[in-house]
C-alpha cells in the first residue's frame, strides 16, 4: 500500500473504534503527539510523587503515613506503566528522560505548587487525583492500544486515591475548628491550579482538534473540567466547605455549574517554568535520577550476562 492508502485505511480503523496497537501503521504526526502527550502524562505521574512525598515522615498518624506511602508508590507505579507504554512507540525512556531534564517535555502544572499542610495531602487526593480520574476516565477510550489499557489499571487506582484524599478531607472538615480552617485554606489553594490541569479552553488548545480527529482525545479539555466541577461541588457542601469562586452557581438552563474567569497569565507563567516550586521539582528529579545511575548500571550488566549465557 502507498502512504496515502494506508492513511486511509489507518482512519477508517480508528472511524470503526478499533484500537491501533504498536505494530500497525500509524501517520507521523499521530505517533508524535501521542508520544508527548503520553509522555508528559508519565513525568506528571512522577514528578506527582513530590509534593505528597514531603509529607511522608510527617503523616499525623501510623495508618495515615501507610496509606500515603502506598499512594505514593502507586503514582511510582503509573509513571512505568505509561513509559512503557510510551516506549512502544519506538523511543526510549533514556530519550523521555531527557526531554524532561532539558525542559523540552512538560509536566502537570499543578505539581509545581507546595504542599504546606497535612490538609493539603487531602486537598491533593481529592481534587489533584479527582481531575485526573475525570481525564483519565475518558482516555480509557483512547484509539491508542497500550494507552488505553494501561488507563484502565490507573483509573482504578486513582479512585482509591480520590476516596482517601476525600476522607481526609471530611475529617479535617468534621474536627476542630483549626482543623477545619486548614482544609478550607487547602481547598482554597487547590481549587483553581485543579481546573487549570484540563489545560487551556477549547479554542485556545493547539493540539485538541487532531487529536479528537484521530480519537486520541474523546473530550475536550473544557468538557473535562465542566464535569469535574460539576461532580465536585457537591462533595464540597457535603463536607461543609466553600470552593473559592463568588462566581460558581448552578444554571438550570444548562444543567451544569457556571463558574469564574480562569487565570491563564498564572497557567502560562507555571508552565514557563516559573510556578512556585518548578526549579525544585526539577532539581530532586534530576538529583534522583543521578543517583540511581548505579542501580540502571547494574540492572543493564545483569541482563548483558543473563542474554550472553542463554546466547551459549
Ligand atoms: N500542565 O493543546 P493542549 C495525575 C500544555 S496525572 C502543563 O490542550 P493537549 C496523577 C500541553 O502539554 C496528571 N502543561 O494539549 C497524580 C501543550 O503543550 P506542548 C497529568 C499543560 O495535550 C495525581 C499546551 O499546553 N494527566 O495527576 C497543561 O491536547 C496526584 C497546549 O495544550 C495527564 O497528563 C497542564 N495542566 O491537552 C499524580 C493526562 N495542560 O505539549 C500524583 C493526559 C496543557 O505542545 C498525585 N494528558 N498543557 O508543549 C491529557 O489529557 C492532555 O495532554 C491535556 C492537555 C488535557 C493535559
Amino acid at each position: 500500500m502507498d502512504e496515502a492508502a494506508e492513511l486511509l485505511a489507518f482512519e477508517a480503523k480508528v472511524a470503526r473504534e478499533e484500537r491501533i496497537e504498536p505494530k500497525d501503521w500509524m501517520p507521523d504526526a499521530y505517533r508524535k503527539n501521542l508520544i508527548r502527550q503520553m509522555s508528559q502524562h508519565a513525568h506528571s505521574e512522577v514528578i506527582g510523587m513530590q509534593p505528597e512525598g514531603n509529607w511522608l515522615t510527617r503523616a499525623p498518624t501510623l495508618r495515615r503515613k501507610a496509606i500515603l506511602l502506598a499512594k505514593v508508590q502507586d503514582e511510582g507505579g503509573h509513571g512505568l506503566y505509561l513509559y512503557g507504554a510510551t516506549e512502544t512507540l519506538g523511543i526510549t525512556r533514556e530519550e523521555l528522560i531527557d526531554a524532561l531534564h532539558e525542559g523540552r517535555a512538560k509536566y502537570a502544572s499543578i505539581f509545581n505548587y507546595p504542599s504546606l499542610t497535612w490538609a493539603d495531602i487531602g486537598a491533593i487526593g481529592w481534587l489533584v487525583d479527582g481531575a485526573a480520574i475525570v481525564n483519565q476516565i475518558s482516555l480509557q477510550r483512547t484509539s491508542y492500544g497500550p494507552y488505553a489499557r494501561a488507563m484502565v489499571r490507573i483509573c482504578k487506582e486513582e479512585s482509591f486515591h480520590q476516596r482517601q484524599g476525600y476522607e481526609i478531607m471530611l475529617t479535617l472538615a468534621r474536627g476542630s475548628a483549626e482543623q477545619k480552617a486548614m482544609a478550607q485554606d487547602a481547598l482554597n489553594r487547590w481549587w483553581w491550579p485543579s481546573l487549570m490541569m484540563f489545560g487551556p479552553h477549547d479554542a485556545e488548545s493547539a493540539h485538541s482538534a487532531q487529536s479528537m480527529r484521530w480519537k486520541i482525545k474523546r473530550q475536550s479539555n473544557d468538557e473535562l473540567r465542566q464535569k469535574f466541577v460539576d461532580q465536585t461541588v457537591p462533595q464540597a457542601d457535603f463536607i461543609g466547605l466553600a470552593i473559592p469562586d463568588p462566581q460558581l452557581k448552578f444554571n438550570a438552563d444548562r444543567g451544569h455549574y457556571d463558574f469564574g474567569p480562569i487565570d491563564w497569565d498564572e497557567f502560562q507563567r507555571v508552565v514557563a517554568g516559573n510556578g512556585p516550586c518548578n526549579r525544585e521539582r526539577l532539581a530532586n528529579h534530576l538529583t534522583a535520577h543521578r543517583e540511581g545511575e548505579w542501580v540502571r548500571e547494574a540492572m543493564a550488566a545483569h541482563d548483558a550476562k543473563r542474554r550472553a549465557r542463554s546466547a551459549a
